[in-house]
C-alpha cells in the first residue's frame, strides 16, 4: 500500500484495506518512519475503558522523524518560514539543519534545569520560531507539552497549570497581533501565584515590554542558550520514547465543567498527523504550506508543526492577524513567500469576505494550488468565495472535519482525488469508520439520513485519555453509545454517501472556530457579583459562525445596564479570557426551567435566534410565562 494516494480508485483500494486488514493497513504506513526498534502489535483496543494503544513495543523519537531523518536529504532545504506581525520587520528562515541545531541547544536548555522525561511544560508563547522549537525541544526530551493560546486569562492558566502539575513555563515578554502588544508574562506571573508546581520559568524576549524576572525562577532564553553553548552541550541526543508515551496534552472545552487535557501519545499521533497532512493537501517536495491557526490549538499542533515536519515540508508560520494592517494581508503572505497550499478557517475567509475585493484584485495568487478550510461548517457563501477568489475556480478545496480529541483529520476530500461538493466535509480518510446514531443509540444505515456522528474503530491519531481522569474520558466520549467514540456533531450524509457536519449537538459553542463550553461561561458570569443564575446559548453570527448570548438573572435591578454588561464581560475576560466575553447580554427574571429544574436551553436558542414562532411548547415549565417576559425583552 502506498503512503501516496493518487487517484480516486487508489483511495477506494486503501479505505477498504483500512477496513478489511486494519493492521496490516497501517502497519505498512508505518514502514515509512524511523524507529528505534518496530512495534511487536500494531493495534490493541477496546472502547469500554477506553485503552487503545497502537504500535505496541515500539520505541521512537518523534523529533528525529520531524529534524534528523531530513538532514541528508534536504538539511538546507526551509523548515519554516516565518513571517512577523509587522510586515516592514524582516521574515525568517529556519532550514532543517538550523531548526534541527536550536531545538536540541534549547532540548540541552530544558535538561540543564531538570526538566526530565514525563515532566510537563506549559507553553505559553507568541507565534514565533521559537514557539515550535520549545515544543519539539520539549518532545526531544520526553517532556509532555501543554501549549496554551496566547487568549487565555491568568485564570485558565493558571487551571491548565494545575490539572497538569506542570514544573515549568516557557514564555515571552508579550506578543504583537495586529495593533496589539500582549503582556505573556504578566499574564504568567498573575497565573504563577496560584502554581506552586512551578519551579521555573523561561522568558524570552519579544516585544521588550517591561516584565518583573524573580531570581530563582525567571529565566531569560538567550541567557539559558549562552550557558549550554559556554558548556558545548550542543548535540542532543534524541530521547528514546515508546510508542503510547504521552507527547503533549492540550485543553479543550467539553460541555460541562472545566476544560480537559487531552492526552495524545507518540507513535500513533505522528503517524496518523503526517499521514493526514501528505494526502489531504498532496504536497509536493519544495512546496510551501501555509496553516494560518495557532499553535495554541491542535490545528497548529499537528498541521503547522508536527505533520508536514515528519514529511520534510516548508511550514509558513504567521504571527499576526489576517486584517493587519489591511485585510489583505493573507494575500500578500501568499504572493510573497508564493505559497502552494493556503488552510485557514471559515471565520477568516468571512471577515476577509466582508472587506470586499479590493484587497485581492491586484495580488499574485498563482502560485496557489489546494486551499483548506477547518474548525466550524464553511457557509455556501464563503465557500464559493473562496472558491472562486482566491483558487480562481482551479484549486480543489478540502474541507477538513477533525477535532482536538482525534489528533487528525478524519473526513475530508483528498486534494485532486476526491471530488468536492460545496459545504461537504465528503468521506471519511482510511482508517476512520464513521457512524449515524439517532438518540436512542441506534445506528442509522443507508444514505440520504441523519444524526450524531460517532466513530466505530480506533484510529492511531485518537486521544487515549483526559489528563489524570480516565475516567472523565470514558465518561464524555464512550459511554453515550455502547463500543462508539462519540463526536458531539450532528452530520448528515447525503444520497451519494457524502458527509456534511451540521455542528455540536451538545452544550458546545463554537466561536471564530474556537470551542466553548458554554457551562464554563455560566460559572464566569456566575462570579460577578450581582448575578443569581445566567444561562448561556450561542447564536448565528455574520462572522464568528456562532456568537454567545448570555440570559442573565440579577439580584437587583441594575442602574446602569449598559456597565453591568461590561462588567459582566470583563469579569468574564478575567475568568476565562477575552474569546469568550459574551456577544450579548440580556437581563431576565426568570429562566424557562422543566418541574424538574432543568433549563430549557432549546427555548433559549430559539429565543437567541430571533426565532420567537418555533418556541414550541412551553407548558411543561413551572413558570411559562418567564418565556413571553423573555421575548418581550428582547424585542
Ligand atoms: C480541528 C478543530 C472541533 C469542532 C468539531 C466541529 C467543528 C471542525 C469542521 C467542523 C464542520 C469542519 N469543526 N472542523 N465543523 N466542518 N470542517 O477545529 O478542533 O477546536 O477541537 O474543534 O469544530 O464541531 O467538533 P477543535
Amino acid at each position: 500500500m502506498n503512503f501516496n494516494i493518487a487517484s480516486f480508485e487508489e483511495y477506494k483500494l486503501a479505505y477498504q484495506k483500512s477496513v478489511e486488514q486494519p493492521e496490516e493497513f497501517w502497519a505498512e504506513i508505518a514502514e515509512n518512519f524511523t524507529w528505534r526498534k518496530k512495534w511487536d502489535k500494531v493495534l490493541d483496543w477496546d472502547f469500554k475503558g477506553p485503552n487503545i494503544e497502537w504500535f505496541k513495543g515500539a520505541k521512537l523519537n518523534i523529533t528525529e522523524n520531524c529534524l534528523d531523518r531530513h538532514l541528508a536529504d534536504r538539511g538546507d532545504q526551509p523548515a519554516i518560514i516565518w513571517e512577523p506581525n509587522d510586515p516592514s520587520e524582516h521574515h525568517r528562515i529556519l532550514t532543517y539543519k538550523q531548526l534541527h541545531q536550536k531545538v536540541c541547544l534549547f532540548a540541552n536548555v530544558l535538561k540543564n534545569n531538570g526538566v526530565k522525561k514525563g515532566d510537563r511544560v506549559c507553553i505559553y508563547m507568541p507565534m514565533i520560531p521559537e514557539l515550535a522549537i520549545a515544543v519539539l525541544a520539549c518532545a526531544r526530551i520526553g517532556a509532555i507539552h501543554s501549549v496554551v493560546f496566547g487568549g487565555f486569562s491568568a485564570q485558565s492558566i493558571a487551571d491548565r497549570i494545575k490539572d497538569a502539575q506542570c514544573e515549568m513555563v516557557i514564555t515571552a515578554d508579550g506578543g504583537f497581533r495586529g495593533t496589539k502588544d500582549i503582556p505573556l508574562k504578566n499574564v504568567i506571573d498573575d497565573a504563577l501565584v496560584q502554581c506552586p508546581s512551578v519551579k521555573t520559568v523561561i522568558v524570552l524576549t519579544r516585544t521588550r515590554t517591561p516584565i518583573s524576572m524573580i531570581k530563582g525562577r525567571d529565566k531569560w532564553w538567550q541567557d539559558e542558550i549562552n550557558k549550554v553553548e559556554t558548556l558545548g552541550l550542543i548535540d542532543c541526543e534524541p530521547e528514546e520514547m515508546d510508542a503510547e508515551d504521552e507527547l503533549f496534552v492540550l485543553y479543550t472545552s467539553g460541555s460541562t465543567g472545566k476544560p480537559k487535557g487531552v492526552v495524545h501519545t507518540t507513535a500513533g499521533y505522528m503517524v496518523y498527523a503526517a499521514y493526514t497532512f501528505q494526502n489531504v493537501f498532496q504536497y509536493q517536495p519544495k512546496d510551501v504550506y501555509f496553516c494560518t491557526a495557532d499553535i495554541g490549538w491542535i490545528t497548529g499542533h499537528s498541521y503547522i508543526i508536527y505533520g508536514p515536519l515528519a514529511q520534510g515540508a516548508t511550514t509558513l508560520m504567521f504571527e499576526g492577524v489576517p486584517t493587519y494592517p489591511d485585510a489583505g494581508r493573507f494575500w500578500d503572505i501568499v504572493d510573497k513567500f508564493k505559497v502552494n497550499v493556503l488552510y485557514t478557517a471559515p471565520t477568516a475567509i468571512r471577515s476577509l469576505m466582508q472587506s470586499g475585493l479590493d484587497y485581492v484584485k491586484d495580488k499574485d495568487l498563482s502560485s496557489l494550488k489546494v486551499l483548506g478550510s477547518v474548525g466550524e461548517p464553511i457557509n455556501e457563501e464563503a465557500w464559493h468565495w473562496y472558491n472562486d477568489h482566491i483558487g480562481k475556480g482551479k484549486c480543489p478545496i478540502v474541507d477538513t472535519w477533525w477535532q482536538t480529541e482525534n489528533g487528525g483529520i478524519l473526513i475530508s476530500p483528498i486534494a485532486n482525488v476526491t471530488p468536492t461538493k460545496p459545504c461537504y466535509a465528503t468521506l471519511p480518510l482510511p482508517g476512520v469508520q464513521p457512524v449515524l446514531v439517532d438518540e436512542n443509540g441506534k445506528v442509522i444505515e443507508g444514505n440520504g439520513v441523519s444524526g450524531n456522528l460517532c466513530i466505530k474503530f480506533p484510529w492511531p491519531g485518537m486521544l487515549r485519555t483526559t489528563y489524570g481522569d480516565h475516567e472523565r474520558c470514558r465518561q464524555t466520549y464512550f459511554s453515550t453509545y455502547e463500543n462508539m467514540y462519540f463526536t458531539g456533531d450532528g452530520c448528515l450524509r447525503d444520497e451519494d454517501g457524502y458527509y456534511r457536519i451540521t455542528g455540536r449537538v451538545d452544550d458546545v459553542i463554537n466561536v471564530s472556530g474556537h470551542r466553548i463550553g458554554t457551562a464554563e461561561v455560566e460559572n464566569a458570569i456566575n462570579m460577578f457579583t450581582d448575578v443569581v443564575e445566567s444561562a448561556v446559548v450561542g447564536y448565528p453570527h455574520e462572522i464568528k459562525g456562532q456568537g454567545i448570548y448570555a440570559y442573565v438573572i440579577l439580584n437587583k435591578e441594575s442602574e446602569d445596564e449598559e456597565l453591568t454588561r461590561k462588567d459582566i464581560a470583563m469579569t468574564v475576560s478575567r475568568i476565562i479570557g477575552a474569546i469568550a466575553r459574551p456577544d450579548k447580554i440580556q437581563f431576565v427574571k426568570g429562566l424557562p426551567k422543566t418541574r424538574s429544574g432543568k433549563i430549557m436551553r432549546r427555548i433559549l436558542r430559539k429565543i437567541a435566534e430571533g426565532d420567537m414562532g418555533s418556541v414550541g411548547d412551553t407548558s411543561t415549565l413551572l413558570d411559562p410565562t418567564v418565556v413571553d417576559e423573555i421575548i418581550t425583552g428582547k424585542l
